[in-house]
């Protein structure tokens, strides 16, 4: 699962980048950790040697715009399928000494970057379209060019006006098809717009539209969150006070990757090692074994499984075993979020 960061130049992409990976600072992907205060619970209780944070690809300047860098609306469209999710980073601030081909338009560049999202999924369309009036089983019902010629005529018809494929209802076979088409305006979108620093409490027109679609968007200060993750621990919390802000805008935003990527966590909770695992919602307790590794899942006995709001309540997952909160679920038992899972396996 990679998500890519897209925006014009100076938009602050590799500002962002960084500050949500400090670590790996001279590469431009990224495994980000998803911040997590239930994991950072269950750490301090278990005390683990080693702990380790479920995490996101993260792809900086992941595609040329079209127009920009000379990449054409072919390329463009071929770099962006790549990903799972892109976040679009608009800037707002304004600096002198930040040099710039245009002055800041944040809902202009929202809007071109979108339109060439919409033209490159037409595009596609268009072009599987045009094949398929050449295929006699596109005139056969049952088929499946059959299918993909009734699906692709109403894309190409929202897209022509201007809507995502995100927005049509699909069915479960019509969504395998999109998806196995990677269209862009499918994929999920998150708008992050880097705003000047003492504008951070200000949201834009575009802001409001978009937050009442229902659409995920952030209002950062890229800047900020640099220095906020230059931070040691215990100086960030005060930091937070002082301007104005429950926590870091980036993390809150890589939370809001994670989601939008259809995923949850379950947890492991080994002396050892504990760990934050990431799955596809809707998976498997054999599915969860298998993350953990391949042997496990083949020995599968028994999912004991407490979850972490009865863990929150005592506090020790051990204590939880005592007081019966733990469960013994079967390999087709749904894995929820916050699940802390220790698979029983003949091995
Ligand atoms: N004042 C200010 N400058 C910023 C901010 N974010 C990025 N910059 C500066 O803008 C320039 C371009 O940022 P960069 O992250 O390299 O943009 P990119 O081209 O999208 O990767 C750099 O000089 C940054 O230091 C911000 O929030 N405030
Ligand atoms: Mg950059």
């Amino acid at each position: 699962m990679r998500a890519g960061l897209i925006g014009y130049p100076f938009a602050g992409k590799t500002t962002l980048f960084q500050a949500v990976n400090p670590i790996e600072a001279n590469s431009d992907l990224a495994s980000v950790p998803v911040p997590d205060e239930r994991f950072e619970k269950l750490c301090e209780a278990v005390q683990p040697k080693k702990r380790t944070y479920a995490t996101v690809e993260l792809q900086d300047d992941a595609v040329r715009l079209p127009g920009h860098g000379g990449a054409k609306p072919s390329e463009f469209a071929e770099a962006a399928r790549k990903f799972d999710l892109l976040i679009h980073v608009i800037r707002e601030f304004d600096d002198p000494a930040v040099p710039f081909h245009d002055a800041p338009n944040p809902s202009r560049d929202y809007h071109s970057v979108f339109s060439e999202l919409v033209l490159a999924d037409l595009q596609l369309a268009e072009n599987r379209l045009e094949k398929l009036a050449k295929s006699q089983d596109a005139k056969s019902p049952g088929k499946r060019d059959y299918l993909e010629n009734q699906l692709f005529q109403r894309l190409a018809h929202s897209l022509a006006d201007g809507c995502t494929i995100r927005e049509i209802e699909l069915d479960e076979t019509e969504q395998e098809i999109v998806e196995s088409y990677r269209f862009l305006t499918a994929k999920p979108l998150i708008t992050a717009i880097n705003c000047a620093e003492n504008n951070l409490n200000t949201p834009s027109e575009l802001e409001k539209q978009l937050a009442a679609s229902n659409l995920p968007v952030f209002r950062l200060c890229a800047a900020i969150e640099q220095e906020i993750a230059s931070l040691p621990e215990h100086e960030r919390q005060p930091f937070f006070e002082q301007i104005g802000i429950e926590r870091s805008a980036a993390e809150s935003m890589i939370q809001a990757v994670y989601q939008a990527l259809g995923l949850i966590t379950f947890f492991t909770a080994g002396e050892k090692e504990t760990r934050a695992w990431p799955l596809r919602k809707g998976s498997t307790a054999l599915k969860a074994a298998a993350t953990i590794h391949t042997d496990i899942a083949k020995g599968f006995i028994r999912a004991e499984v407490v979850h972490y709001k009865d863990f929150d309540k005592i506090g020790d997952v051990k204590e939880c075993y005592r007081q019966n909160l733990m469960r013994l679920e079967g390999k087709d038992y749904v894995v929820q979020d916050g699940d802390i899972i220790n698979i029983r396996n003949k091995s």
